[in-house]
Formats: C-alpha cells, structure tokens, sequence
C-alpha cells in the first residue's frame, strides 16, 4: 500500500467525492512525491494488490511476438529517446531496433551534426548540442499517418524538429519563439495543417531581463506551427503552466492539461490549490482573431493572443480557450480513436477525467463537458485504446496497466471502479503507454507497449545507470486478456512511442537525385579547385573500393570544402570519408552528396579512409591527403 495519503476528510474536487487517503492531495506535495519513491523501493516483487491482477513478466507466453530471422515486423515504431536527443526505430513485435535516427544530438554514425548540410539544420534550430525528446508526432491525413513526417518536440530548449520518413532524416530544426521549454506537443487530427506545442515554463514576455522576480507576470503560451515551412503561426497566453496536449479529430480543439493555476514558483506554491483547469483552445476561432489582425502584441514576430481567463476574448459566449476544471495537477490528455472524449490521466488523483469533447462548445460551465470519472488506480498518467471501445491508463505509483471500458465509464458514477476490466503488472513505474496505430481513428489493438521508467532488477547488472524497461504486451479482444510477453532494456530515457503499420511507410532505399542538394561528383568530375589565397574545394566520388582521388595536395590554413558523392545506384552500400585529426566524419549513401568544411592546421600526410565496411577491399578504400607548409 503505497504511504504518503492523508487520512484528512473527504475532499470534494470539481464534483467529485475522493477519499484524502486516495487523493494524493498536494498541499502534501511532499507526501506524494514521498509516494512516488517510497513505492518504487519497495517494490521487490510484481507489486500488484488488486484482485483482477495479472501477474506480469514470467513464465511462457500464448502470444507470438517472435519475428523469424529474415522476416519483418507488422509495425514501425518511433521512440522517443528523452535526454539522449534521438529517436530510435523499432519493430513491432519483435521489438528489435531497426535504427536511430538522430534529431537534436550530433551523431557521428550517419555523419550528423558533422557534414555542412546537418549541420545547417541544427545551427538553425539553436546550435545545441543535445535535446530532451517526448513526444513524437506522425503526420495525418484524414485521421491516418500518411508516412511523410514525424515531429517530436525538444522540452529543454523549448524546439520542434522534423523528419523526412522518405529518409529517416531530420530535415528542419525550429527553436519556437518566445518559450523556454515546448513539452506536450502534437499534429493536428484528422489533418496536419499545424503542430502545437506547449511551452511548459512560465517567463517573461520577451525573456530578455525584464520582470526577472515578477512570477505574476510569466507567461506559458501555446504555440501552432506550419508543418511545412516550420514557422510559428501564432502563440496563445493562458494562465497556469501547460503540460501535455492532443488534438480532437475534427481539426477544431486543441486540448492541453496543464498545472500550477496558482503560477507559484515553488512546490509548495504549486500544489497550494485544490484544482488545476484543462486549457481547450477553439484553434479556428483563434485562427479567425489572428487573421483579422485582433491579436494582443507581436513578440519576435510571433502575434501573440490573450487566452488567459481575464481576456476579453474569454468573456463573450464563444470563449477561445476553455477552462475545464479537473483535480489538482493532471498529467496527460489523450484523445480517443472516435474523437468523442478526452481523456485526461490524474496523476496526483487516481481518477481520469473524460471530457466529452462535442459538449466542449456547447456548455456554458465547461464543467459540464466532464462525461466521466473512473478510478483506475494510482499514478495514472497515460491512456492509450484499442479499436474496441477499451482505454488502457498507466498507472505510475501501482506499476500497473489498467484496462477499462469507455462508455461504462460514462453510464457509471463518478469514482467508480466498476468499468475497469484487468489490471496488468509491469515492472516498474510505466509513463507513457501506446498502443499500435492507436492515435489513427482506427487502431488495431493486438499490441501494446508499457515505457516503464525504471527496470531495477530484471535485467544483468550494468552499473548504477539502469536500463528503463519497456514491455510488450498483448492486449488481445476480449476483456480479460494482456499478457506482457517481453521485456526491453531501453537507453535513457524514452517517453513515448506511435506505432504505423509497415504499409504507411515507404522510405527509399537510395537517393533521388532531385531531392540531393549538392553538386552529383562523377569520378571524372573528382578534382581539388582553388577558390581563393586560403580556400579550397576537394570533389571526391565514392564507390567500392575507390575514392575519385587516390590523393590530392592542399595547404596549411586551408579551409577545405569536401564534397563527396557516393555514385554507387546499389541499396545499402553506404561509403563514408573520415579525415584523421580533423574531426571530420561523413557518411554517403548511395546517389547522395554531402560536402564538409574544416581548416587544415597541421601540414602532414592524413590517411583519408572509409568507415562503412562496403567491400572485400574496404580497408583499402582509402585516399591521402596531404597538407603542405605554407
Ligand atoms: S511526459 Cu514523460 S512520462 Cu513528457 Cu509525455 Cu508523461
Ligand atoms: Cu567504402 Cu568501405
């Protein structure tokens, strides 16, 4: 029995009737986050206490997850890789990792962040040089992923990135005006004309010196972005700080939770209040304000709405953000595959409050747009479906996944326990869950996997840095069916997933030349060119095993440019070109160029040579470069 409750009163929040020793009522922010640890070190066992508890994790398994060697996965997933700044790809089921993709953190295994073309892409978004990825997007189109991009957003320095899933590579880097973390973050449903993200911590509007000490003037704002030329459209100011958001499947709300409505800089501030309130923007009313010029500022060349609850643009009968009251500091919002609810996890309250999203416009209390309550149990944080009206809510503090029935949830009272189906054990302390194809309006159910924060003892010993543990369940049709068939060691620290079926994406296998910046260098065209007293351009072709020069003369304070193409037209015969002591890695896959630019400092001989083993004669693929005193 999880300790820090206390054993005060009954507590009446938005509605609702919860035991104190439930809630985890956080004027006694202590005592909870006294809960979140003191549960996770007494957890030797599988933890659960509930009747109707699965035991998670051993003995044999009924489903087949296993891929045979030479056979694919039905799914792709996209993993966010938290503070590591990469994604990582992995198949479903097998839950082998297929690729990483390297988004905010230079990454010399695919020469990101060292040739000049990504290195563009992450000076322009910031020049950082690392990311803390949450929460990645695909884009839609009717309600589907149409495989063109994935976005994830970087809560440490509050940017949006974008990958080309014709490449797997990240083609744009946005650092978000105006906010200091972007945290929960989507595309828009059921097409992606914009990502929204939330900037998590309230600052000064410009952050530029002013207000230093005056919290009450920090402002958290929502931001929509075009997804295609990856500027921000417009910011919306509301009061409190936003966490986590999803989109409805109408294109019309974008819903964020959100906490600290006290806007206290500490955690005793924070957690003063009895309620926090769920941000409902009316993205077209909004739209409409911004067009007609009848916004509040423009800061940074953002135009900037007032969406806080004094705003005049609040207090007419079509408010452009509504305030929905839910208990004290809720975690995620996830909307349903139907579009109909809401589904907001409670964290600190073991409840998830549904908000029925048509009511949203309609109700003049947006109280009133609360269509259930279920008590799931505690630390829930997020909610992820199946096609068969089940949700599934993790549940932090319990290490379980909870399944429930949707619509009992909403004939049932509030507080009730009755619409929970099965309670699945994990190991340990799950955050993000995520069924396939789960944010499409048509999942498949079948799988499910829990991104369980911490692993402490399931697998071999690999110092105090623990591996998380993200299990794979199946989840089945009927209602008494998850089964976790796998454990997976996973680096700090994934988030979330999605999960597309492998026929919505179609990546290439080469370059096309049209979509190659960067002159096509032929073998013929391999040549050095002065361009000037201390510059010049080295042209070099690769193929198995031969650079287009075998090697070529610069001089001392040089600057280089290298431009290399791999001119091979075969699948996966990638060339790469590492210069020693330069601190220069490319990695050319075929029909590609990449240029790099360094300064040669040192003269000598430097051994030019491949990284990718393309060939029998791959140790000989080699070129010199030799830099002469000036
Ligand atoms: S947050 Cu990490 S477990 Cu950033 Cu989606 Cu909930
Ligand atoms: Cu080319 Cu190894």
């Amino acid at each position: 029995e999880p300790t820090g409750a206390d054993d005060s009163p009954t507590l009446e929040l938005a509605g609702l009737q919860l035991d104190r020793r439930d809630f985890m009522k956080a004027g006694a922010a202590t005592g909870a986050m006294t809960a979140l640890g003191g549960c996770v070190g007494g957890l030797t066992d599988t933890g659960g206490s509930g009747a109707g508890t699965s035991s998670g994790g051993g003995g044999k398994s009924t489903a087949d997850h296993k891929v045979p060697p030479g056979e694919h996965d039905e799914y792709y997933g996209f993993w966010s890789g938290g503070h590591s700044g990469e994604i990582r790809v992995i198949g479903i089921p097998s839950m082998r990792v297929l690729t990483r993709i390297p988004v905010f953190n230079p990454e010399p295994a695919k020469g990101y962040g060292f040739d000049d073309q990504s290195k563009q892409v992450l000076e322009e978004g910031g020049g950082y040089s690392w990311g803390d990825n949450h929460h990645p997007a695909l884009s839609e189109t009717g309600g589907d992923y149409d495989g063109e991009y994935l976005f994830v957003n970087d809560k440490a320095n509050g940017r949006i990135a974008r990958i080309d899933l014709k490449y797997f590579e990240t083609d744009a880097i946005l650092d978000v005006p105006n906010v200091q973390a972007v945290h929960g973050f989507t595309v828009q449903s059921p097409d992606t004309e914009y990502i929204f993200g939330n900037g998590e911590f309230r600052t000064p509007l410009p952050n530029d010196g002013r207000d230093l000490d005056s919290p009450d003037s920090y402002e958290s704002l929502f931001s929509a972005i075009d997804p295609e030329s990856m500027e921000t459209q417009f910011q919306v100011r509301v009061d409190g700080n936003l966490d986590i958001l999803d989109t409805d499947k109408d294109g019309r709300w974008a819903i964020a939770s959100a906490y600290n409505s006290e806007e206290a800089v500490t955690i005793s501030g924070m957690t003063h209040d009895d309620r926090d309130y769920v941000k409902a923007f009316d993205v077209p009313a909004i739209e409409k304000l911004v067009e007609q010029g009848k916004y509040d500022e423009e800061v940074n060349g953002v135009p900037i709405v007032d969406g806080t609850k004094e705003s005049p643009h609040n207090s007419g009968s079509n408010p452009i953000v509504r305030y929905v009251p839910t208990p004290k500091s809720p975690h995620c919002v996830e909307v349903g595959p139907n579009g109909k609810y809401a589904f907001v996890a409670g964290k600190l309250s073991p409840t998830v409050t549904m908000l029925d999203i048509e009511k949203l416009g309609e109700v003049d209390d947006p109280a009133d747009a609360v269509a259930g309550r279920p008590k799931v149990g505690l630390g829930p944080l997020h909610t992820t479906f199946d096609g068969n009206g089940h949700a599934y809510t993790s549940l932090f503090i319990d290490s379980q996944v909870a399944k429930w029935d949707i619509e009992k949830a909403v004939e049932a009272e509030t507080g009730s326990t009755e619409p929970i189906l099965e309670k699945q054990d994990v190991h340990y302390n799950p955050g993000h869950i995520q069924a396939v194809e789960a944010m499409t309006t048509d999942p498949d159910g079948e799988w499910l996997v829990s991104l369980n924060k911490l692993s402490k003892d399931r697998f071999l010993n690999v110092g105090p840095i623990h591996p998380d543990n993200d299990q794979l369940i199946h989840i089945g049709e009927g209602e008494k069916e998850m089964e976790v068939v796998a454990d997976h060691p996973a680096y700090p620290e994934p988030h979330d997933c999605v999960f597309a079926h492998k026929d919505k994406i179609s990546p290439k296998r080469v370059y096309d030349k049209a979509d190659v910046d960067g002159e096509f260098v032929t073998e013929s065209a391999s040549g050095v060119e002065r361009t000037g007293e201390e510059s010049v351009n080295v042209k070099l072709s690769a193929k198995r095993s031969e650079y287009g020069l075998a090697d070529f003369t610069v001089k001392e304070g040089d600057e280089v440019t290298m431009t290399v193409t791999n001119i091979e037209g075969v699948a996966d015969i990638v060339h790469g070109v590492a210069v020693p002591e330069h601190d220069v890695h490319v990695a050319v896959a075929p029909q590609d160029t990449r240029e790099a630019t360094f300064t040669v400092d040192e003269p000598g001989v430097y051994w030019i040579y491949c990284t990718y083993f393309c060939s029998a004669l791959h140790l000989e693929m080699r070129s010199r470069m030799l830099v002469e005193p000036r």
